[in-house]
Order: structure tokens, then sequence, then C-alpha cells
């Protein structure tokens, strides 16, 4: 098949668009590169250095002895993104290229409404894209967990079956999102849904949880492959905090009471995950989630696993709860459903104390790199502007 990777320069994407070119697809890759002037703003980068993604799709054709195609293109450009749609014409899109961090969107007002802008009207260009170049091809859209909340009910895969005042019907699980960033995503879901609705679109909408690793087998094939791995508050994920924060010898920054409770994978499982929503596509018309992630963890309990293999590996570990930068339950009921990938045949890879071992010692490789004044939380939910008034300053524009 030929596959379109938006944000192919990502810490997702660019692992994904190796994955599938090894297994036989033509794969062509599109970023602007707008993650890599983030992290110039804020002064953070990934841990282990990452080539430009020209450097990596040639080396990647090098190694692999594939061709990969590549267009340099922002999804507001409405124009761009419809070229891009008649150049390669794809049979499948798998959109990752999206502003993902939720701390990003709540440092300021700018990057709340840049976060929102860039999401939902790249999307919204696609959708209208897809309609007219590409109407047959499937999309593939990188959601997340963090649009249901954290409800005191069950959380569906997508959609409940309700019944009100008599009648009942199946409609959208409620979504309670706690950040600007993950509101971006449920603005996305309603316009795909009502795209596939109004004119037959394919769509399958990942709602995928907190991802962690810093490998998978095509990134192994040669250091110009690396995946960009961040551990700043920004743009890094707890787990992969955690284990950045064990090596560089800083308490393991638990926000809060540590209760906070999420559905967690491996970066392995996410491109598997994308390859059966691929394989096995929405037919026209259809809108349909899958929650994407393969175990639930609270925050302590990850600080607990990365204490424990810290210590084995002679590393001064310790926990260090500070105060919650967020404003999001720290205790609470979290019991989401995930079997349809499950039923697709993923075969999780789950967590585990060898997994933890191996990313400490992968980290420790670069531990010269890391900067320890980049991991503790500056952003704060409740709008504490001070806390961010020289982020403020960096402030270019979008
Ligand atoms: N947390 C800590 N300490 C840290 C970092 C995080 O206690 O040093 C806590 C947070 O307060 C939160 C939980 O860990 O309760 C998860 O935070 P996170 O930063 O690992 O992940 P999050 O901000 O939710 O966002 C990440 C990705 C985003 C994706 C989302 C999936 O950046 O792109 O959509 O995970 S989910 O969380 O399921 O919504």
């Amino acid at each position: 098949m030929r596959i379109l990777i938006l944000g192919g320069d990502g810490y997702l994407g660019w692992p994904t668009a190796m994955y599938l070119s090894r297994r036989g697809h033509a794969v062509g890759v599109l970023d602007n590169f707008a993650k890599r002037r983030w992290e110039m703003e804020l002064n953070v980068e990934p841990l282990i250095p990452i080539r430009t993604l020209h450097d990596r799709v040639a080396a990647w054709c090098e190694v692999a002895g594939r061709e990969m195609e590549f267009f340099v293109a922002d999804l507001r450009n409405y124009g761009l993104v419809e070229g891009v749609l008649e150049a390669f014409r794809p049979d499948a899109i798998v959109h990752y290229g999206e502003q993902p961090s939720a701390p990003y969107s709540m440092i300021d007002h700018n990057r709340a409404v840049f976060t929102q802008i860039n999401n939902v009207s790249g999307t919204l260009n696609l959708l209208w894209a897809i309609r007219k170049v590409v109407p047959a091809c499937r999309l593939v859209k990188l959601g997340t967990m963090g649009e249901y909340g954290t409800p005191n009910i069950d959380i569906e895969e997508g959609f409940i079956e309700i019944e009100h005042k008599g009648r009942r019907d199946v409609l959208p699980f409620p979504c309670q999102p706690g950040s600007f960033y993950h509101l971006s995503k449920v603005h996305d879901s309603h316009n795909i849904r009502f795209a596939c609705k109004a004119w037959k679109l394919a769509a399958t909408d990942l709602h995928q949880g907190v991802v962690y690793g810093i490998e998978t087998d095509e990134t192994r094939l040669d250091e110009r492959l690396e995946t960009s791995f961040h551990y700043d508050e920004v743009f890094g994920t707890a787990l992969n905090r955690f284990c950045a924060q064990a090596v560089a010898g800083i308490p393991l920054t638990v926000y809060g009471k540590g209760g906070q409770n999420r559905g967690f994978l491996n970066i392995r499982d996410t491109l598997r995950c994308v390859e059966l929503a691929i394989v096995n596509p929405a037919r026209g018309g259809e809108y349909r989630v899958f929650n994407q992630f393969t175990e639930t963890y609270s925050v302590s309990e990850l600080a607990q696993l990365v204490l424990e293999q810290g210590r084995k590996l002679g590393l001064a570990v310790e926990v260090g709860h500070i105060e919650n930068p967020r404003v999001e339950l720290e205790e609470h009921h979290y019991n989401p459903k995930h079997t349809k990938l499950l039923d697709l045949g993923l075969e999780p890879h789950n967590l585990s104390e060898v997994l933890v071992d191996s990313m400490i010692k992968r980290i420790a490789e670069f531990k010269h790199r890391i900067k320890p004044n980049i991991i503790l939380p500056r952003v704060r939910w409740n709008g504490a502007a001070a806390q961010v008034e020289e982020l403020k300053l960096m402030w270019a524009g979008a």
C-alpha cells in the first residue's frame, strides 16, 4: 500500500515510517519541522542526537534498501496538502502531524490558541483534501485517551449506549479532557466523525495512551535512525521522564498524590496498532475509535518500578512527590475498555522490569546530555503566569 505519514519527523512518526516501509509498503513522510522549532523556543532537545529528516530518509534508503518519499509541508496550508495528496496518492494516511504536548498548550494564551488552530485546522484541511483527491483513502488519526478524561464510570471504546427517558441510543462517549491540547483532539474527533458521515470517508481514531520506550527494531539498525526521545517537562512523558531522572540523580517527579491512572503502551505496540488499523480498514462512511493502550498504571506505580530497577543498577533513586502543576484528579476510578486492537491481533509488549532496565541503561549512555534545568515543571495549569514568564518572552508567533 501507499502510506503517507504526517508528522514523519516525530517520536512516533519516524519509527512508524520505517516499520511500515520495512514491511513492504511504499511510504512517504511529511513534516514541517515545527517540533524542532518549539524545541528551540524552549531550549530543550531530544536526549539522543537525531539527524535531519533528509539525512534519516537517506540513511533508511541505504540501510533498508527501500525508497521513502519525503515532503516538507505545513498542514495549515490547504494548497500544499492537496498538492501532496495529488503527488503521492496514498491508500492510507497516518496523521501524527499535530502539536502533541499538553504542557505546551498550557504555557500561555498564544500557545493554547496556536495548539488548537494548528491541530484543528490542519486536520480539517486534510479531511477536505482527502475528500477531493483520494476519497477512498483510509485515515488513521492519532487521538488520545485523554479525550475521555477520568469519569467515575468505565470508559467505553469511543461510544456508549445510553437510555434516557425511556429511549436508547449509541452516542459518542462523553469527553472531559484535561488540557487545551487534549481538547484539540476532541475537536478533531468531532470533525472527523462528521466528515465520515457527510462524505463517506473512512477513518480510525486511535485514542492512544501514554507511550514509553526509546527504541524499536528499526531505530536499532543504525545510529542515524534514532528517534526523538524527550525527558523535559514539556515534551517528555511520565515513564520516559522517570527513567531519565533516575539516571540524572533527580528525585522522580511524581505530581501530587501519584494516584493518577493512565493507559500506557510500548512504542513498538504503537507501530503495530497503526499497522492493524491500516490493514483492517474502516468502511467508507465509518468512523471508528480504538482505545490504543495495553496496560493501566498509576504514576506512583511507575515511579516505584523505576525506583526498584534503578537501585538494582546501583543508582541512588528517590521518589520526590512535588506539588501538582496540573489540574487533574490525583485518585480516581479508571477502567477503560481496550479490546478492539487485541481482537485484531495485537500482542502487547507489556511493561516489564527488563524493559525499564534496558531503558535506564540506554539513557545512561547519554547521561552527559541530560539538562537538569529542563526537568522540573514550570508550566502550571492554574494560570500562575509568573511561572512561565521566561517562556512567554520566547514566543515568536506561529
Ligand atoms: N506526570 C507526573 N510526573 C511527570 C510527568 C507526568 O506525575 O513528571 C503525570 C501527569 O500529571 C499525568 C500523567 O503523569 O497525570 C501523564 O502525564 P504525561 O506527561 O506522561 O502525559 P500527557 O500529558 O497526558 O500526554 C501524553 C502525550 C500526549 C498523549 C497523551 C496520552 O504527550 O501526546 O496524547 O500522553 S493520554 O495521557 O492518555 O491522554
